[in-house]
């Protein structure tokens, strides 16, 4: 569905049910205890960078009924259709090297897939490196954007955007997304759906703040992971691989053996599976 865009960022301070339902689940968390919501806004993630340079605070959630220009990475766009799905940015502020910064993906890529998982009961997995794919078709994106101060993190805003309800997908799309309601035949409050994100994000985050990168993170990362052992095409930069994939390394790049048995690292790009 294609949303015009009104030019009006129509803030809703109370929010429909669904979003008072959600505020009084996550009354005094840490992710999500303070939640902004819009009825239609560009994004998201553009608003809660707005509020970031404003001084808020972490675990402050910008929430969407809609998105007019949803963002992916690289410039790409999120399909972002009104009264279905879940667009949900949450300003986080690690004390952390800036260089550490892309580690919020991964923690992310987990929180989100186990609480898919868990509110479906369907096998959400881990696409490297920020997508979540139900049975290969991406059900839910991660968009990580960072603000550094030197050397150090200053902040990352963390854009999640969720195929809850959508009926189906745009025909461009269709061979590639799809929704919870798709891959379960049924509709899921996107209260819950939220909710259990924001729970496991809130979880997530507080190993990672304690521990980093742990290997029990790493152990939960592979476990969820859909690319591990698979052969897939790497492409970073321009330059193209090809290998089976080991699995994610400690700093979060993802380790693949080569057909000359080489072991490459990826810290950036894209994978696609090879049939
Ligand atoms: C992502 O980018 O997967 C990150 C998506 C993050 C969206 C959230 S919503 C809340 C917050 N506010 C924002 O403005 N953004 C974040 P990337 O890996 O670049 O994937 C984008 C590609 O996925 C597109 O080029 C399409 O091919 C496909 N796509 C677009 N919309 C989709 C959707 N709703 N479901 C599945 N695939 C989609």
């Amino acid at each position: 569905m294609e949303l015009t865009h009104s030019g009006q960022e129509v803030m809703n301070p109370d929010g429909p049910a669904w979003v008072e339902e959600l505020r009084s689940l996550r009354k005094g968390q840490w992710i999500g205890g303070n939640i902004h919501f819009f009825s239609e806004v560009d994004s998201t993630n553009t608003r809660a960078r707005e509020w970031a340079l404003k001084g808020g605070g972490e675990g402050l959630v910008i929430l969407a009924d809609a998105q007019s220009r949803g963002k992916g990475r690289l410039g790409r766009r999120w399909e972002s259709p009104p009264g279905v799905n879940l667009y949900a940015s949450v300003l986080l502020r690690p004390p952390i090297p800036a260089v550490e910064a892309p580690q919020i993906t991964t923690l992310a890529g987990v929180a989100a897939a186990r609480a898919l998982a868990h509110v479906s009961g369907l096998d959400a997995r881990i696409k490297w490196p920020n997508d979540i794919v139900i049975h290969g078709r991406k059900v839910a994106g991660i968009l990580a954007e960072m603000e550094m101060e030197g050397d150090r993190t200053r902040f990352v805003i963390l854009g999640i955007g969720v195929n809850v309800n959508w009926e189906e997908a745009p025909p461009d799309l269709k061979g590639t997304a799809t929704s919870l309601r798709i891959e379960a035949g049924k509709e899921f409050p996107r209260t819950l759906v939220a909710d259990a994100i924001f729970a496991e994000l809130g979880n997530a985050y507080a190993l990672f703040l304690r521990e980093g990168l742990s290997p029990g993170l790493q152990e939960a990362w592979n476990q969820r992971s859909w690319v591990n052992e698979k052969r897939v095409t790497a492409l970073w930069e321009g330059q193209k691989m090809e290998g089976r994939v080991l699995g994610l390394d400690r700093d979060g790049a993802l380790l693949l053996r080569d057909d000359e048995g080489q072991i490459r690292r990826l810290i950036a790009g894209e994978i696609s599976l090879r049939m």
